[in-house]
C-alpha cells in the first residue's frame, strides 16, 4: 500500500513538471521572452547577403564587410542614415525601427533591404 502510494506521488509531480515545461511556454511566448534579436548581413562580393532581411521592430542587424574595398550601408530614398565608411574588415551596426531600402553609395549598384514586421 505504501509503495502503490509512492508511486502515485512520483507519477504526479512527474506529470506535474511535464505539463509546467511544455505547458507553459508556447512558441509564441518564447519569441516574446526572447526580446531583441541580432541579425548579420554579409558584405561579400560587392553584394548585401542577403540582399533582403526580415525582422522585427527594434532587432539589431550588423554588416561586416568582408570585401577587401570599403563599403557603406546608406538609407537609399532620402540617405536618413548612413553608417560612413566601413573598411575592409569592419562592421557596422543598427537598431531597426522601420523597412528600409539601402544601398553603398560608393557603389550604388549594391542594393539591400531590411522589413520590418
Ligand atoms: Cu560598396
Amino acid at each position: 500500500m505504501i509503495n502503490n502510494f509512492k508511486l502515485g506521488g512520483i507519477i504526479f509531480i512527474y506529470l506535474f513538471l511535464l505539463f509546467f515545461i511544455n505547458g507553459c511556454t508556447t512558441p509564441e511566448e518564447n519569441a516574446i521572452n526572447k526580446g531583441p534579436e541580432v541579425y548579420t548581413v554579409e558584405i561579400k562580393n560587392m553584394k548585401f547577403q542577403p540582399e533582403e532581411l526580415t525582422v522585427k521592430k527594434g532587432d539589431t542587424v550588423i554588416w561586416v564587410n568582408h570585401d577587401i574595398v570599403t563599403h557603406c550601408v546608406t538609407e537609399e530614398l532620402t540617405k536618413a542614415w548612413t553608417s560612413g565608411k566601413i573598411a575592409a574588415g569592419g562592421s557596422w551596426k543598427m537598431a531597426v525601427e522601420n523597412s528600409y531600402n539601402y544601398f553603398c553609395a560608393i557603389h550604388e549598384v549594391m542594393k539591400g533591404k531590411i522589413i520590418v514586421q
